[in-house]
């Protein structure tokens, strides 16, 4: 396999270039296919689904998924099924996804800990304020069945809405021709999934943001999908929540030289194996480091089964960029706002202070992202294409809702009806004067 061994065409940059801000905005960029096609056939999906329910959602199962169902019910799997899932697991298996859940758990719950608390005190009147936290009644979590059918998105999606207090966590995971992925239904089972249904498409999002005779409406839907699921998503929206829709996945280290170049370069592999449009970028102040990096992907990329798509995503939208100290590489890395940021430095305490934005930060040479997309405990699911710039990773906080508390005493009602009755007028809104005044003592 001669291709295989061709040498990678990577792109090199570097700051000190007359066009580097060009060219990094140029990097940046998202192809997307956007294909209006897409959205229309999705809107006939979703509003069919609104009005006919499980007669549409069988009808396109049977089109789309090639499964033929005697009713949406047939197509719900039990508690026994994702029970039997998880026991015939191989035991290494089993024991990983166990301990993997252990951890993730236990770091969502220091989060509730954290920001999942309202809060209650009185004013100087005796007037009680407040905010309350709610966990969502239920939710929807969507899996996807082809080739992005990954067990660890179950539990990182499934264990925050378990941890937040969610009443009902359903699951909707296509199964084409019937064919289920054990795996996913093990980590369904582990991570505290109440009802699974194998549907998907945007039919699924739809059965759930309306809900039919047999799926129940869900008030959110989280989870990663196709483009037909995203554009469901985003027609729902509104009617349900929805979490954030994921653009290609991306990986950016700063490297002061110090990692071995095979660890870094395998890194920069991971992130890429996912998907042609993922993207990797090296940044180091270290030419030869640099260098060494690249010699090392050409040595191993022949290695790795997905050479094909890592060489796609890397040539396309990969980059090894020489900058003129740690410190640029820093603020560059700001500008990016990637969605995972390692810090594969000897000192990474140093340089931590000076990241803003990114979903996650990986600090030091042992913490390679991949150990953080299976288990270190925090959530894989992170804003991508610089959206880290304005939002966070998955979290329980995205299953709870607030609600505010206030309690006026009579002493507080003097003071704040003054106020209220002279704004009121200000808006010429008498009943709302009214209504303040009425409290007033004379
Ligand atoms: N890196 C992906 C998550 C993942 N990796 C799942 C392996 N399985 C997006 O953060
Ligand atoms: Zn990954």
């Amino acid at each position: 396999d001669l291709a295989a061994l061709a040498p990678l065409e990577i792109r090199r940059l570097s700051t000190a270039d007359a066009g580097f801000d060009a060219a990094l905005d140029h990097l940046l960029r998202v192809p997307t296919d956007s294909d209006p096609g897409i959205a229309e056939r999705t809107a006939a999906i979703v509003n069919d689904v609104r009005q006919r329910g499980d007669a549409a959602v069988l009808d396109y199962t049977r089109r789309f998924d090639r499964l033929d169902a005697p009713s949406v019910a047939a197509l719900e799997l039990g508690q026994a099924d994702l029970k039997a899932a998880f026991e015939d697991l191989p035991a290494a298996q089993r024991q990983a996804l166990e301990d993997a859940t252990r951890r993730v758990r236990a770091y969502h719950e220091r989060q509730l800990q954290a920001c999942g608390q309202g809060f209650q005190y009185r004013d100087e009147d005796g007037t009680l304020l407040g905010q309350k936290v709610t966990p969502l009644d239920r939710v929807g979590v969507y899996v996807p069945g082809g080739k992005a059918a990954y067990p660890s998105s179950v539990l990182m999606n499934v264990v925050p809405a378990h941890v937040a207090g969610c009443g009902e966590i359903i699951m909707v995971v296509p199964t084409p021709g019937g064919e289920r992925n054990p795996l996913v239904l093990a980590a369904a089972y582990i991570a505290g999934v109440s009802r699974a249904f194998t549907l998907g498409g945007a039919q699924a999002v739809a059965a759930l943001a309306y809900g039919t005779a047999t799926v129940p409406r869900v008030d959110k839907i989280t989870g990663p999908g196709n483009a037909y699921v995203a554009e469901a998503k985003r027609l729902v929206f509104g009617q349900v929540g929805i979490d954030m829709i994921a653009g290609p996945s991306e990986i950016l280290v700063l490297a002061d030289g110090s990692t071995p170049p095979d660890w870094v370069a395998m890194d920069l592999f991971s992130q890429a194996e996912h998907d042609e449009l993922a993207q990797s970028i090296l940044l180091s102040p270290d030419a030869a480091y640099l260098d060494a990096v690249q010699a090392a992907m050409d040595r191993l990329l022949p290695t790795l089964p997905r050479r094909d798509i890592i060489r796609a995503s890397l040539q396309g939208r990969g980059a090894l960029i020489y900058t003129r100290d740690m410190a640029e590489a820093c603020a560059i890395s700001n500008r990016v706002a990637p969605e995972h940021l390692e810090v594969s430095s000897s000192e990474p305490e140093r340089w931590e202070p000076l990241l803003r934005h990114a979903g996650a930060i990986f600090l030091g040479q042992y913490t390679s992202e991949s150990l953080g997309d299976y288990c270190a405990g925090p959530n894989h699911v992170l804003p991508t294409s610089g959206t880290a710039r304005f939002s966070s990773p998955l979290g329980v906080y995205d299953f709870q809702k607030r609600s505010s508390l206030i309690g006026v005493s009579a002493a507080g009602a003097q003071v704040l009806g003054r106020i209220a009755v002279t704004l009121a007028e200000g808006e010429g809104l008498q009943a709302h004067a009214q209504a303040a005044a009425l409290r007033l003592q004379p």
